[in-house]
């Protein structure tokens, strides 16, 4: 079955929209199979953020990601990958379409509330390298 990995950024879980994003996933009949509240560190953020590393904005999304606790769920489900990007809705909170959860809860590009695997692909390199930090054994 497929997986895809979501983070819910620090400033989401500051401003305590954990259960109010988990809900929205929810409610679209998704299945989250794991959750885990952690301090990311910056040895996973580094390789979670890879390929963007040597861009102008990478060293600033590393040390805001790092900066307070985030929220890792793993949700399974048929074509998971996809539904959930379109749930989240576009990078920029300014670009994303009304009812996206980066429309609703996204401040700017870098604090947009989610982050959700691109790919398929993707989502099983991102649950490998952040299994050992959010414990997710299966
Ligand atoms: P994500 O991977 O977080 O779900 O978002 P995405 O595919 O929509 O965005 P991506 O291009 O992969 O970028 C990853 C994260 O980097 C930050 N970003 N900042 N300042 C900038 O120009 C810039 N561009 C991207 C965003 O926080 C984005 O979520």
């Amino acid at each position: 079955m497929e997986r895809t990995l979501v983070i819910i950024k620090p400033e989401a879980v500051a401003k305590k929209l954990v259960g109010k994003i988990i809900s929205i996933y929810e409610d679209n009949r998704l299945e989250i199979i794991h959750a885990h509240r952690v301090l990311a560190t910056k040895e996973v953020l580094e390789k979670h953020y890879e390929a963007h590393k040597g861009k102008d904005f990478f060293d600033g999304l590393v040390q805001f990601m790092s900066s307070s606790e985030v929220v890792v769920l793993i949700l399974e489900g048929e074509n998971v990958v996809d539904i959930v990007r379109e749930i989240n809705g576009a990078t920029n909170p300014q670009k994303a379409l009304p009812g996206t959860i980066r429309y609703m809860f996204g401040e700017t590009i870098e604090a947009n509330a989610v982050h959700g695997s691109e790919s398929v692909e993707a989502a099983e390199n991102e649950i490998a390298i952040w299994r050992d930090l959010i414990r997710f054994e299966s």
